[in-house]
């Protein structure tokens, strides 16, 4: 853990340019297994999200944790293939940067801004004022107006000079508002009274003059007494000729709850003329997680995807993580989960089609070029599954299952999902991946059997438990789209 000693005003600042070279050995070894990518040329067939994005110049990011990033080269691989923009989770918060007073920690930030240069991603700074995950020196250390006015802007004049450049976008002040829409109680607001909003603000800008300065909320993606204050906050500040940019909708949303307004209220503060992002979405989920569930996720994220594609000054949707396993949802909300685009293994899920076909992919990217230009032949089902069982005993059985590609094109990689509704528990399987997330079983392709041709079939099986009923499953789905069964 490398530390650096803030001097005070009178030394000059310390900015990343000397530190990132002296890092980028480093990194690279850091990010080894990660892609690397090119800028993103015109979106070909199996496009990510992000070439589809940068077509039609919008930001689709995602909040990374350095940990994974670091160590789980899956999940570096998907943040920097499918994301041109990019959030650190929690290593440039408060806490991570100076855990006592003038002693700064960069490790975690520093590592962050390396990955998403070297992938080229956009940089949102996350976030430089805020109530939560703010060490006990801060939020304990009953200074006075002067002392904590002067302990906010050496912060912000050491961690926004830092990457003074680098950020796009910085969420200067982070979730000050309580549901009803009065201040919420914090040492910046008890102590110094609203005013520290403005003051971080020109501090912010005065820090770094190229980034651009926002405020960012949860619950404040519908109009409702939360949102109403940031509307008018943010005219109060422009009355006062505060630089202010634009506004972080975060959207934690819960499954089926997309307020019908949020379009409308993306729009009224677009009309404010600042700018608006969706900067934390994810869509939470009572676990276990059905196909229908599911279904309703990809709903809700399309409709996030069309409100703000929909509005000129809304320029990006942010997911808050890439995978499920590792989302702050669970350990939050008891027994909900599975809110964001790729599953444990990390699969896509319907939501991340969902994405992808908002960005102006297909659904599955089929484009007209693999026929050598010719009309594409008429659309068949997806896929079509046969389902059997081989062999039953008292407490088990062995189940077969057929896949056939019913598509026009080959499947390169597949992922069938089902449910079991008399509490079958999968034992063991073959000729694929085999998982169960309470009734939900997982098949994924194994490494030499994910290429499907247009008509070809998979077989695959398995045994499992069960204790006397056995009902068949009643529907499947491939990829997120479901299946015949036949
Ligand atoms: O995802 C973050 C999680 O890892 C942290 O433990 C948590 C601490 O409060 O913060 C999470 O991120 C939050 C974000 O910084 C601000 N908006 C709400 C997010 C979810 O809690």
């Amino acid at each position: 853990m490398r530390l650096v000693r803030h001097g005070g005003h009178e030394t000059p600042r310390r900015t990343r340019a000397g530190s990132a070279r002296r890092v980028a050995g480093a990194a690279l070894a850091t990010f080894l297994g990660a892609a690397v990518l090119a800028p993103a040329g015109p979106a070909a067939a199996d496009s990510p999200l992000r070439d589809h994005a940068a077509q039609q110049g919008f930001e689709i990011g995602a909040a990374l944790g350095v940990d994974h990033l670091q160590n789980d080269s899956q999940f570096a691989d998907l943040a920097a293939t499918e994301f041109n923009a990019a959030t650190a989770e929690n290593s440039m918060k408060w806490e991570s940067t100076e855990p006592s007073r003038g002693q700064f920690d960069f490790s975690g930030a520093d590592a962050f801004m390396d990955f998403a240069q070297q992938n080229n991603q956009k940089v949102r700074g996350h976030t430089l004022v805020w109530h939560s995950q703010l060490p006990s020196w801060v939020e304990n250390g009953n200074f006075s107006q002067s002392e904590l006015r002067s302990v906010m802007e050496d912060h912000i004049d050491e961690v926004a000079g830092r990457y003074a450049g680098e950020v796009a976008y910085w969420d200067v002040a982070n979730e000050i508002f309580e549901g009803d829409g009065s201040w919420r109680n914090s040492v910046f607001y008890d102590t110094l009274g609203p005013d520290f909003v403005a003051d971080a603000l020109r501090m912010t800008a005065e820090a770094d003059p190229n980034a651009e300065l926002w405020l960012n909320d949860y619950s404040i993606d519908g109009i409702n007494a939360k949102s109403d204050a940031y509307y008018n906050l943010i005219q109060d500040l422009q009355a006062q000729g505060v630089p202010i940019d634009g506004i972080g909708l975060q959207a934690h949303l819960i499954n089926g709850q997309v307020p019908g307004d949020l379009q409308q209220n993306i729009q009224r503060f677009a009309d404010l003329g600042i700018k608006v992002a969706i900067t934390e979405l994810d869509v939470r989920i009572d676990m276990p997680a059905s196909q229908s569930e599911l279904q309703q996720q990809a709903q809700d994220y399309r409709a996030v995807m069309d409100a703000c594609l929909a509005v000129n000054g809304c320029v990006g949707v942010t997911v808050w993580g890439i995978v499920d396993k590792y989302s702050w949802v669970p350990d939050t909300f008891e027994g909900e989960g599975a809110p964001l685009l790729f599953n444990d293994d990390y699969q896509p899920k319907p939501a991340y089609d969902a994405v992808h076909e908002a960005l102006g992919g297909s659904s599955d990217d089929d484009d007209d070029d693999d026929n050598g230009g010719g009309e594409d032949p008429p659309p068949t089902g997806p896929c079509e599954v046969s389902y059997s069982v081989a062999n039953e005993w008292n407490s088990g059985f062995t189940g077969q299952v057929t896949v056939t590609n019913g598509g026009s094109s080959a499947l390169n990689g597949w992922d069938l999902q089902f449910d079991f509704s008399g509490g079958q528990q999968i034992t063991n399987g073959w000729n694929a991946d085999w998982s169960q997330s309470g009734s939900t079983v997982t098949a994924s392709n194994t490494e030499w059997n994910g290429s499907v041709p247009a008509g070809g079939s998979v077989d695959i099986g398995f045994n499992a438990s069960h204790s006397g009923s056995n009902p068949e499953p009643g529907s499947f789905a491939l990829n997120g789209e479901s299946c015949s069964v036949s």
